[in-house]
């Protein structure tokens, strides 16, 4: 279901326990403000607008190990996933909007409960896929893949708030594009699993036509599925992308950014998608800020078909003089 919808369900997920800065919580709010669901129904979506989810501060919720709020971020993404499941199960494409992107262990989880042969797109200067043993910060925005991959389930620990879901996803059903700032627990876990992905050096050295036929290539040529787009803003260039809490020079262009959801639109595939990590308040400046919801309203519109060579339209549609 959902992979060939026209009707796109907007969850707002307003919530920042997954990261140590404040401001991401408001990420949804400011993509919202910068013009998201007028531009939706300029291309032809029937836009569900659910509001934004409401989330619990636990009060008992003390580190595990050096990672923090765990059964916070546990019971976050347990409400996403109940949430994009019904989205999807009811046959719109899931759009969630963040918050940090620990919130995709829910997305991407409660998307599989609807199409458990769904394959993942992780556009992102960051691999997320730290374990609480590697990771260096502790924050499990930095981890959300980790706690999806089946390979992984010998090297994680049993980390409290997570206990309601499973690991679901095979580390040859996802793709990252867009990597520069990979740590070396990451580094080693993407090489052993054999994990396909395209760094930016890998962008320069082949173009981003390039890289979209090999990962289209990779997740499709077997068989079609649905797929489930998690896009992390800081892909970006942070000249295009400043809002966000961790910015690593040498990002995606716009073209690029753009050039990767046209493609995934032209599959017919998309299912659900993430945009993450849009930071209001680490903006230097109004402008900043309105830059980078603005651009998180392009790529959302671009992966649900807005094209930059027009729309089509039928010949008969074109007036004749009378
Ligand atoms: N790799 C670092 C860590 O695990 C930083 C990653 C978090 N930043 C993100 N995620 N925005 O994409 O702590
Ligand atoms: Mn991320
Ligand atoms: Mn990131
Ligand atoms: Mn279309």
């Amino acid at each position: 279901p959902g992979s060939r919808a026209h009707s796109v369900a907007v969850l707002g997920a307003p919530f920042s326990k997954g990261q140590k800065r404040r401001g991401v919580e408001h990420g949804p709010k400011a993509i919202r403000d910068a013009g998201l669901v007028e531009r939706l129904s300029q291309l032809d979506y029937h836009v569900h607008d659910f509001g934004d989810l409401s989330f619990q501060h636990l009060e008992m919720d003390g580190h595990f190990m050096h990672v923090p709020f765990p059964r916070t971020v546990g019971r976050a993404s347990q409400l996403v996933s109940g949430a994009v499941s019904s989205a999807v199960g009811a046959g719109h494409i899931s759009l969630m909007l963040g918050g940090d992107h620990s919130l995709a262990i829910g997305s991407v989880e409660g998307h599989a409960q609807q199409c458990p042969d769904l394959c993942l797109v992780w556009v992102d200067a960051h691999a997320d896929i730290n374990t609480p043993l590697t990771s260096p910060s502790g924050n499990l925005h930095g981890q959300s893949v980790a706690f999806m991959l089946k390979e992984l389930q010998e090297k994680m620990p049993d980390v409290p708030g997570f206990s309601w879901m499973k690991p679901f996803l095979s580390a040859t059903d996802l793709v990252y594009i867009g990597l520069r700032d990979v740590d070396p627990g990451e580094h080693i876990i993407l090489k052993n699993l054999g994990i396909q992905y395209f760094s930016m050096r890998d962008i320069d050295r082949l173009g981003i036509h390039r890289v979209m036929e090999v990962t289209l290539d990779h997740l499709l040529a077997r068989k079609q599925r649905p797929i489930h787009l998690s896009f992390d803003i800081d892909a970006f260039d942070p000249c295009l992308a400043p809002a966000t809490g961790t910015p690593v020079n040498g990002g995606l262009t716009y073209r690029e950014g753009i050039y990767i959801t046209e493609e995934i639109h032209n599959t017919g595939l998309l299912s659900a998608m993430d945009l993450v990590e849009v930071n209001p308040i680490l903006g230097t400046s109004r402008e900043a800020v309105q830059a980078t919801a603005g651009l998180a309203v392009d790529v959302i519109a671009s992966s649900l078909g807005q094209t930059r060579e027009g729309a089509h339209m039928a010949y008969r549609e074109i007036p004749t003089p009378k």
